[in-house]
C-alpha cells in the first residue's frame, strides 16, 4: 500500500513508534511517506520505499505563533495527491488528527477519499489533550478519524473517561523488533568500560520531562548502591536533567552516575543494563521499558497508566505506587541481590516481549489500513 505517516520527529515515544512502524512497513514492500517538520531521529533511508516530506512553516512578523497545522494539512494534501497515497496514519492527536481531518476534507472536495488512522499515544490524551484549551478539538478529531487506535487498554479507558468518544478504539500495543536487541547482545557488550565485574548497572532513558520523575531515579539509585555496588546510566535530554545532576552531586553519588545524552543506538546501551528504572507519574505504555526488556533487563516502575500491561509484577520486574522510592529501591535490591534471581527476572522480561513482537503487531496495522482504504 501507499501510506503517509505523520509524527513528531523527536526522541519521544510516539515518534519512535511511528518511525519504527514506517521502516518495518517499507521493509515489507509498502511505500511509506513521512510527513513532518524534521527528519525523524530514528529514520534511516536504506530502504528505497521510504520518503520524507518536510513541512515548512513560514515566519511572518504578524504571527506570534506559527500556524503549523495549516502547513501540515496543506503538505498532506500535496503528498496524497502527488503520490496517490491510500491511507494517512497520524501519531499523536495534537495537532496531527486535527490537521488530517482538514486534509481529508480538502481532498474530498477534489474527489479523493483518503482513510485516516489516528493512534493515541498518551500525553496527547492525559496531560495535554484533555486540557480545556484543546479538549473540544481533540475530541472532534478523534471522532472524525476513520480508525482510532490506542497503545494500551489503560489509554483506551482513560480516553473514554475523559472525552465523549463515539468511535470504538482499537488497542494495538506498541511493538519491538526483538532481532535488533538479540544482535546487540551477540556483539561484544563491553561492560568493563562502565563497571567493575562485581558491579550492577541500572539505566534510565527518557526525555527528562517532569512526568518522568528523574529525581526519583536518582533517589532509588542512591538507596540501591548502599547495598549493591552499582552504576547508573542516565540517557536522554530534557528540562529536568539539571535537577537530576544536582541531586546526584548533593547525595555525593555523581561519580557513579553517567549522563550520556540522547542516543539513537539505545540497544547498545541497554545491552549493559541489569535493571531499568521508570518511576513515571504516568505512562500510557512505557516503550522505553519494553525496549529494555527486549535487551534482557528487569524493570522497576510505578504502577501507573499502562505500565502494568508491560511490566508484570514479580515476573519481569516490580511495580510500586507513584513516589514510593523506598519500595522501588527495595524491589531493585531484591532483583539484584544474587545472580540467579537477576538472571530469572531478565529471562522473564525477554520472554514477555514476545507478546509485543513486530511480527505480531505489524499485520494488525496492515489490516486496519486495508479496512479504511476506499478504492478511487
Ligand atoms: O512520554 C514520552 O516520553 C513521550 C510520549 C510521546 O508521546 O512521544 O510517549 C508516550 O507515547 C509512547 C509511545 O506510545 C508511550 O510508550 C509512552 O508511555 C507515552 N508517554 C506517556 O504516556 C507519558
Amino acid at each position: 500500500m501507499k501510506i503517509g505517516i505523520v509524527c513528531y520527529p523527536t526522541f519521544g515515544g510516539s515518534g519512535v513508534v511511528a518511525t519504527e512502524l514506517g521502516m518495518a512497513l517499507a521493509n515489507k514492500g509498502h511505500e511509506v511517506h513521512f510527513i513532518t517538520y524534521n527528519h525523524p531521529v530514528r529514520l534511516d533511508f536504506l530502504s528505497h520505499n521510504l520518503h520524507f516530506h518536510q513541512v515548512q512553516v513560514e515566519e511572518y512578523p504578524l504571527f506570534e505563533y506559527q500556524p503549523y497545522e495549516l502547513a501540515l494539512s496543506s503538505k498532506m494534501v500535496e503528498v496524497v495527491r502527488k503520490y496517490s497515497l491510500e491511507v494517512l496514519h497520524v501519531h499523536y492527536a495534537i495537532p496531527h488528527a486535527y490537521a488530517a481531518y482538514m486534509a481529508k476534507q480538502m481532498l474530498n472536495e477534489k474527489g479523493i477519499n483518503i482513510g485516516v488512522v489516528t493512534t493515541l499515544h498518551g500525553t496527547d490524551i492525559t496531560l495535554v489533550g484533555s486540557h480545556p484549551n484543546y479538549k473540544t478539538a481533540v475530541e472532534f478529531s478523534i471522532n472524525n478519524s476513520d480508525i482510532v487506535t490506542s497503545v494500551s487498554n489503560n489509554l483506551k479507558e482513560t480516553t473514554n473517561s475523559l472525552f465523549n468518544i463515539t468511535k470504538d478504539i482499537a488497542v494495538v500495543y506498541n511493538f519491538i523488533d526483538t532481532n535488533k536487541y538479540d544482535n546487540a547482545h551477540k556483539q561484544e557488550c563491553k561492560r568493563s568500560a562502565l563497571a567493575k565485574p562485581h558491579e550492577r548497572i541500572l539505566t534510565h532513558i527518557s526525555n527528562f520531562r517532569p512526568v518522568k520523575r528523574v529525581e526519583d531515579v536518582i533517589k532509588i539509585f542512591n538507596e540501591v548502591r548502599k547495598t549493591v555496588p552499582s552504576k547508573l546510566l542516565m540517557v536522554g535530554e530534557g528540562p529536568e536533567k539539571i535537577k537530576a545532576k544536582r541531586l546526584a552531586r548533593k547525595l555525593k553519588i555523581d561519580q557513579d552516575v553517567f549522563f550520556l545524552g540522547n542516543s539513537t543506538e539505545i540497544e547498545k546501551i541497554l545491552c549493559y543494563t541489569d535493571v531499568f528504572l521508570l518511576p513515571s507519574q504516568t505512562e500510557s505504555f512505557g516503550l522505553a521499558a519494553l525496549e529494555a526488556m527486549a535487551a534482557k533487563s528487569a524493570v522497576i516502575s510505578t504502577n501507573t497508566g499502562g505500565l502494568p500491561e508491560v511490566n508484570i509484577h514479580g515476573e519481569t520486574g516490580f511495580l510500586s505506587n507513584l513516589g514510593d522510592v523506598e519500595d522501588m529501591a527495595k524491589n531493585a535490591i531484591a532483583i539484584l541481590k544474587d545472580d540467579a534471581t537477576l538472571t530469572r527476572f531478565k529471562e522473564n522480561a525477554k520472554l514477555h516481549t514476545k507478546k509485543f513482537s513486530l511480527e505480531t503487531i505489524l499485520p494488525v496495522y496492515e489490516e486496519l489500513y486495508k479496512s479504511c482504504f476506499v478504492p478511487q
